[in-house]
């Protein structure tokens, strides 16, 4: 394969991320029992301050009709490219993770992203996440313990980890990729432990050529997440915590565009003793239900 026919591959990839994004929301979306209403106070107060701060903006910094136009054709282009989850998840979800998670204890969350899909495969508490048989990338062991709290186990936990291949690609959202790919739920056996096989994730690069790429290049910053593996984990009577966890020396774990990293949440992952690869251990404390 030619480098341009290979630079033509990864860019139709990351084309398809952000319809694929906005489609799978819609359908989760569709699926919950609220339907996402939101009562007519809360959104006369939200819509009327989010307005009011525009505006105050609008006047604060003199925006003239050139950037008001350029704004209005890039709005356009958000919708037009399936961007919004993107856009929506790498720069306001972490202030809406901070407000719910406040008063939680044990271990810390942080976003979901736009890459979430409900009901991966299950395995028992010890497997190996779907992957390709020739998969590249460090092989990974990821190992630890469920508990709650007081430090009790919780047997049968539900793990769901999902993560990027080692080119920063997920599968079902872009294409090419088996529906499965690095997707998985794994359950925690009598002493709530787990112990999963994969592959170290690569970093993430926001698609380029779409608007969330565009509006990066044009005020010049990067378009970078570090590298990370996405948890929800679950047990009966405990609030589930969604997660993500990071690799230490990534370059932009200091500066991760979705703002989503927190130091708690940095592996430690050490030689494999036992096999080619790293292995880490890495527990979740899970706060009662209140
Ligand atoms: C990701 O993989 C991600 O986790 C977030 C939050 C935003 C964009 C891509
Ligand atoms: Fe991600």
């Amino acid at each position: 394969m030619s480098e341009n026919s290979f630079t033509a591959e990864v860019d139709a990839k990351a084309a398809d991320s952000g319809a694929n994004a906005s489609a799978q929301f819609r359908e989760r979306q569709a699926r919950t029992a609220s339907g996402g209403v939101v009562d007519h106070e809360r959104v006369s107060l939200l819509a009327g301050k989010a307005i009011k701060a525009l505006n105050d903006l609008v006047i604060e910094e003199q925006v003239s009709y050139e950037e008001y136009n350029a704004l209005k054709a890039w709005l356009i282009k958000v919708g037009e490219d399936g961007e919004w989850p993107l856009f929506l998840d790498v720069w306001l979800e972490h202030s809406v993770e901070e407000v719910a998670n406040e008063d939680r204890e044990g271990s810390k969350g942080t976003i979901e992203g736009p890459y979430y899909v409900t009901d991966s495969p299950e395995f028992a508490w010890n497997g190996t996440i779907p992957m390709r048989p020739d998969e590249p990338g460090t092989p990974f062991v990821f190992k630890g313990q469920v508990t709650s709290v007081s430090g009790e186990p919780l047997p049968g936990a539900k793990l769901e980890l999902w993560h990027a291949d080692n080119l920063g690609f997920y599968s079902q959202f872009a294409p090419g990729l088996p529906e499965w790919n690095l997707r998985g739920t794994f359950v925690a056996n009598e002493a709530g432990e787990y112990e999963i096989h994969t592959i170290r994730p690569a970093p993430y690069q926001i698609p380029t050529e779409g608007a969330c790429g565009q509006l990066i290049e044009a005020a010049g910053w990067h378009a970078w997440r570090p590298a990370h593996m996405h948890f929800k984990v679950h047990a009966p009577d405990h609030q589930l915590i969604t997660s993500q966890l990071y690799f230490p020396g990534d370059p932009h774990n200091d500066d991760d565009i979705a703002s989503a990293v927190k130091p708690e949440l940095m592996l430690d992952p050490q030689p494999n003793p036992d096999t080619e690869g790293e292995m880490v251990t890495y527990n979740f404390v899970l706060d009662p239900q209140r």
